[in-house]
């Protein structure tokens, strides 16, 4: 289980950083444009509002191409030179930032090359990346002060550059770190190198490929769903891309302008040549067919399932914590803390109630003792008072009459 150890040991990585949009910025002059001035008008509308920005991401094993192919795809020389691979440990991310302008139209866009993956856990180094920007993304949109357009670093596309030598075998290398990423962030799948097919070994080797992700549920980046069914198929049918990439360029004939290609004995291959491999279709699909669908999809699936599990990883209030794993038995607690606490107030509550009941019944009594008291002493006023009548109505009695004679 090589993932799993290489998540064991994951601490022994170097610490995957944040990186600035503001940082070395260069600005691109491709020639021919890239397309993004071709987008809808509505998509227009909004980019001219406010700037958006395109970061993709350039993997694959060590030697595939992708430094060349991040020049050959932007039509620049953004990488400047092809870096040493021979450090193992050495495995980086470096972003190239870019201003672009076609007809009035800027982007932000930023390459992510990638130092060549060798093993299993050199792709936790990417996913890490992946992972920090969507935390640092999340932590600014949640600051106290949010800005009001918010710096994206979160990575909208990822290339992944397979051999052309295997022939459209899938590697259990490959199968693993295609599903890894694909989990997280859009993936389109490239035959790097495509310079070594024959037209029909390319064909073939493109359905195997093909048939290999459907087996292995490798969900890559099909193009957006409301787009022209042409579009899709236009996307799909030619996935995965063929590609092929030189920083070298060539005259083909007396006069004409020198092109981006490979030279050899037999001839020229061209890298803007639909005849021999699909980055000139490739480029036309994801700067202006799914530019903004790539944007929106990083943002509604991949950035939205990192909150949702971020969010239950870190905890969230019991009231709103089904998916913790002892929620049942936090809410049993809980449920019987709050029945404890509900008889114990009862309790309080009736005692409370009885004693003023004593008091006011202790009240009465004494109350109807006075009033007794006080009849009794009316009552005797009463009596006294009829008797001092009685004996004022009584007549004097007669004198005893005296004796004639
Ligand atoms: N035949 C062929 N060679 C290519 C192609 N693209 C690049 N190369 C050559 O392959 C070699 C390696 O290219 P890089 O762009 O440095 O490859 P990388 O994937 O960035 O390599 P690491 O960064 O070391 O992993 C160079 O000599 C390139 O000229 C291609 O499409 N076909
Ligand atoms: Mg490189």
């Amino acid at each position: 289980m090589p993932l799993e150890y290489a998540l064991q040991n994951s601490r022994h990585r170097p610490e995957v950083k944040f990186w600035k949009t503001e940082e070395v910025s260069v600005t691109l002059h491709p020639d021919p444009a890239l397309g993004i001035s071709y987008l809808e008008a509505a998509t227009l509308e909004r980019i001219h509002r406010r700037p958006i920005t395109l970061n993709v991401m350039f993997v694959g094993a060590a030697g595939l191409g992708k430094s060349t192919l991040i020049n050959s795809f932007f039509q620049s020389d953004l990488v400047a030179g092809c870096e040493d691979t021979d450090d193992l440990d050495d495995v980086r991310v470096t972003p190239y930032p870019a201003q672009l302008e076609e007809d009035g139209v800027n982007l932000h866009l930023t390459a992510l090359d990638t130092v060549g993956l060798h093993r299993t856990e050199d792709l936790v180094l990417i996913t890490d990346y992946l992972d920090t920007q969507y935390h640092q993304y999340m932590v600014t949109e949640h600051a106290p002060r949010r800005p009001a357009v918010l710096p994206d670093t979160r990575v909208h596309l990822i290339f992944y550059l397979l051999q052309s030598g295997t022939r459209g075998r899938l590697t259990p290398f490959d199968r693993r770190n295609l599903q890894a990423l694909s989990a997280k962030a859009n993936v389109v799948p490239l035959l790097a190198k495509a310079d070594i097919f024959t037209p029909e070994e390319r064909h073939q080797a493109k359905l195997q490929l093909a048939q290999e992700f459907e087996r292995h549920a490798i969900e890559t980046y099909r193009g957006p769903a409301d787009e022209d069914p042409a579009e899709v198929q236009a996307f799909t049918g030619r996935e995965p891309f063929a590609v092929i990439a030189s920083d070298q360029f060539h005259t083909v004939g007396a006069g004409d302008s020198p092109v981006r290609g490979r030279l050899y004995p037999w001839g020229l291959v061209e890298v803007e040549n639909p005849a021999h491999c699909d980055v000139a279709e490739l480029r036309r699909l994801v700067m202006s067919v799914s530019l903004h669908d790539l944007i929106e999809t990083t943002h509604d699936t991949y950035y939205a399932a990192f909150r949702v599990s971020h969010m239950r990883l870190n905890g969230r209030p019991e009231s709103v914590m089904p998916f913790d794993a002892d929620f049942e038995s936090k809410l049993t607690t809980t449920q019987s803390q709050f029945v404890g606490l509900m008889q114990q107030r009862e309790e309080q509550l009736r005692t409370a109630f009885m004693a003023r009941i004593r008091d006011k019944e202790s009240e009465l009594r004494q109350y109807e003792d006075k009033a007794l008291q006080r009849e009794l002493e009316l009552e005797a006023e009463d009596l006294q008072r009829q008797e001092a009548e009685l004996e004022a109505r009584q007549p004097e009695s007669p004198k005893p009459a005296s004796k004639p004679g």
